[in-house]
């Protein structure tokens, strides 16, 4: 295959969030035209933004794609989807959200798809994930992703975390 490399954030707080992660990452390798070539470890992470829900497991994953960005946001859009994911308010809890962080180099700002992730560079529980996996990536505009999450807070950071997560 000879695609560009995405980056995509995984994340769920509800019904088994650990399980949710990995059936994620299972079903990333089935979408069409791509295949998982990186993943991270599983996260146990402190809510960000609405506080009263429950806790995180975040992951990130790196695929190599001929999907175009669009394309691959609408199959991420319905693996959410299939996992029952239901959209009440901004930062409600759910049973999955997949993330494009980065598409290869490209700069893209349209409705409903911007990349780079606009927040990826001040979200620990995505530089975490990230660093494992590409420390040396070069946000575009933002910098190196090591040097990105030294500069952010990672107390509610847990790598591994995902044993000391109540299925919710
Ligand atoms: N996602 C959000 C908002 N807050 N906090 C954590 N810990 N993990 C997330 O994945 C997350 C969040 C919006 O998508
Ligand atoms: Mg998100
Ligand atoms: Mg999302």
């Amino acid at each position: 295959m000879n695609g560009v490399t995405a980056y995509i954030a995984l994340g769920s707080n509800l019904q088994d969030p650990a399980a949710q992660v990995e059936a994620a990452f299972a079903a990333l390798d089935t979408l069409p035209q791509s295949r998982v070539v990186a993943r991270s470890s599983l996260y146990r992470t402190t809510p960000v933004g609405y506080a009263d829900q429950p806790d995180f497991i975040n992951a990130v994953a790196a695929i190599e794609t001929t999907l175009a960005p669009r394309a691959l946001l609408d199959a991420l859009l319905a693996l959410e989807k299939a996992r029952g994911r239901a959209r009440t308010f901004q930062n409600a809890p759910r049973t999955l959200d997949l993330d494009v962080l980065l598409y290869g180099d490209q700069l893209i700002e349209e409705p409903g798809l911007s990349i780079p992730h606009p927040r990826l560079h001040e979200r620990a529980f995505v530089l975490a994930p990230l660093a494992e996996i590409a420390p040396d990536l070069v946000v575009p505009g933002r910098g190196r992703v090591s040097a990105l999450l030294r500069a952010v807070d990672v107390r509610g950071v847990q790598r591994d975390g995902s044993a000391a997560v109540n299925a919710s």
